[in-house]
């Protein structure tokens, strides 16, 4: 297990996150899961970068800020000094910001994070509704529950606030961020689960236009021919059928 670098002052750990050549581990489960944004921004930021999974997660667990992942260690090589980051969205905005996935002034920021978190909120409750329910019958009616009272009003906001930009596949200007890597990823989900009732080059042509510029940035290709992903995508679909 990656270990923090113990009682370094808040100056010292402030520093270490202002360092510009700095590498970066993350640990979380080997699937998709709620990571797949904050890796590709991590995968495309040019940084040295582990994806490293737990070995003994429930022993892990107790060692960690709250017992869940993901955890961001973050190393100053000079130094070798090791901080230890923790939640979700906390992480997505940090490395976000630092590596110019939050577009290109306050407003646009704020409104990537908006875009970003409406779409997490989604993901969330398929987690919570569907995937969290362990009885297999209980779950499909969860799952029609679920796709007959949350993906199309996703849908219809997500559609308007993409057509409003022009229809690019960019919620706000024309530089990929967060919010788009999110809502590919969200989208794909919401479509392995729900076929085309709600999200279809037909009905929603501008989310479906996200997946089209985030599968063509050449970063991102990068990440996604990497044996990582290939693992993340293997173990998604064994695990949970996605
Ligand atoms: N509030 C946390 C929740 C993260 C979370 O639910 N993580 C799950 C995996 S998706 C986890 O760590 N599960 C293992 C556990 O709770 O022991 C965040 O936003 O980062």
């Amino acid at each position: 297990m990656i270990q923090a670098t113990k009682n370094l002052s808040t100056e010292t750990m402030s520093t270490i996150l202002g360092g510009k050549n700095n590498e970066y581990s993350l640990l979380y489960f080997p699937f998709h899961g709620v990571v797949p944004a904050l890796r590709a921004m991590l995968a495309m930021s040019g940084a040295k970068v582990t994806f490293v999974q737990p070995d003994d997660w429930p022993v892990e667990k107790k060692q960690t800020q709250f017992g869940h992942m993901p955890i961001l260690y973050e190393t100053d090589p000079t130094t070798n000094q090791t901080v230890e980051l923790a939640e979700l969205s906390v992480l997505e905005q940090y490395i976000g910001e630092k590596h110019g996935f939050l577009g290109s002034n306050a407003w646009e920021s704020n409104q990537i994070l908006a875009y970003n978190s409406a779409s997490q909120s989604l993901f969330d409750k398929f987690v919570t509704m569907v995937v969290r329910t362990s009885n297999p019958d209980l779950r499909a009616q969860m799952k029609d529950l679920f796709v007959s009272t949350q993906i199309g009003e996703w849908a219809e906001f997500h559609e308007r606030a993409l057509q409003a930009n022009g229809a690019t596949g960019y919620y706000i200007g024309d530089k990929l961020s967060l919010a788009e890597l999110k809502t590919a990823y969200v989208a794909e989900v919401m479509r392995k689960v729900s076929g085309e009732m709600f999200i279809s080059e037909d009905k929603t042509p501008a989310i479906m236009k996200v997946r089209e510029v985030v599968e063509k940035d050449e970063r991102y290709q990068k990440y996604k021919a990497s044996e990582d992903w290939k693992l993340f995508s293997e173990t998604t679909k064994k695990t949970f059928g996605l």
